[in-house]
């Protein structure tokens, strides 16, 4: 097992479009393991394989305070159920530091295939339809920084170059 490296914003490799898995095989298996010991670790409640700079379509969340429910979607294709949307503080591993309010729908279906490449469907709500939207927007080279005004989004990418220059 390995902690992986997580990108931070403006790193312009955070805008890749991931690429479908194509066979979940051993070393899909491997880079679960690595995202979850690296999630863990952080710590946060998902993680994309976008942020540790691997262009797959593949994320894992475990929004339990116990990391008791782990769970891995791959090529995760989401539906939204419930137009109604919810606001939430969402943060980022890639964002380090910053939250803001996002809206997003509250509800929403989603199929994947899981770690023995078998696909499942299930609906969520609450903080995992949250975090599974904004881990999918990772797959697709988006932030929540882009729900923001130009403003704020330039406030936050200004402070993290500078915290950027400090650390090098
Ligand atoms: O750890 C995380 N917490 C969080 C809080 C509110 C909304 C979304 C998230 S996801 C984040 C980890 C992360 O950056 N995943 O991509
Ligand atoms: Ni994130």
């Amino acid at each position: 097992m390995a902690i992986l490296e997580i990108l931070e914003f403006p790193d312009p490799r955070l805008r890749t479009r991931a690429e479908p898995v194509a066979e979940v095989d051993a070393k899909t298996r491997t880079l679960i393991d690595d995202l979850f010991e690296t999630m863990y670790a952080a710590p946060g409640i998902g993680l994309a394989a976008t942020q540790v700079n691997v262009h797959q379509r593949l994320l894992v969340m475990d929004i339990s305070d116990d990391q008791s429910d782990p769970q891995v979607y791959i090529n995760p294709e989401v539906t939204v159920i419930d137009e109604q949307l919810g606001e939430y503080d969402e943060g980022c591993l890639s964002v380090p530091g910053y939250y803001e309010t996002v809206s997003r729908p509250q509800r929403v279906a989603v199929t994947a295939l899981d770690r023995d490449g078998n696909t499942f469907t299930r609906e969520l709500d609450g903080l995992a339809a949250i975090c599974l939207q904004h881990e999918i927007d990772h797959l697709d080279g988006k932030l929540f920084v882009d729900y923001l005004t130009p403003l704020k989004r330039q406030r936050i990418r200004k402070k993290l170059e500078k915290e950027h220059r400090r650390r090098a």
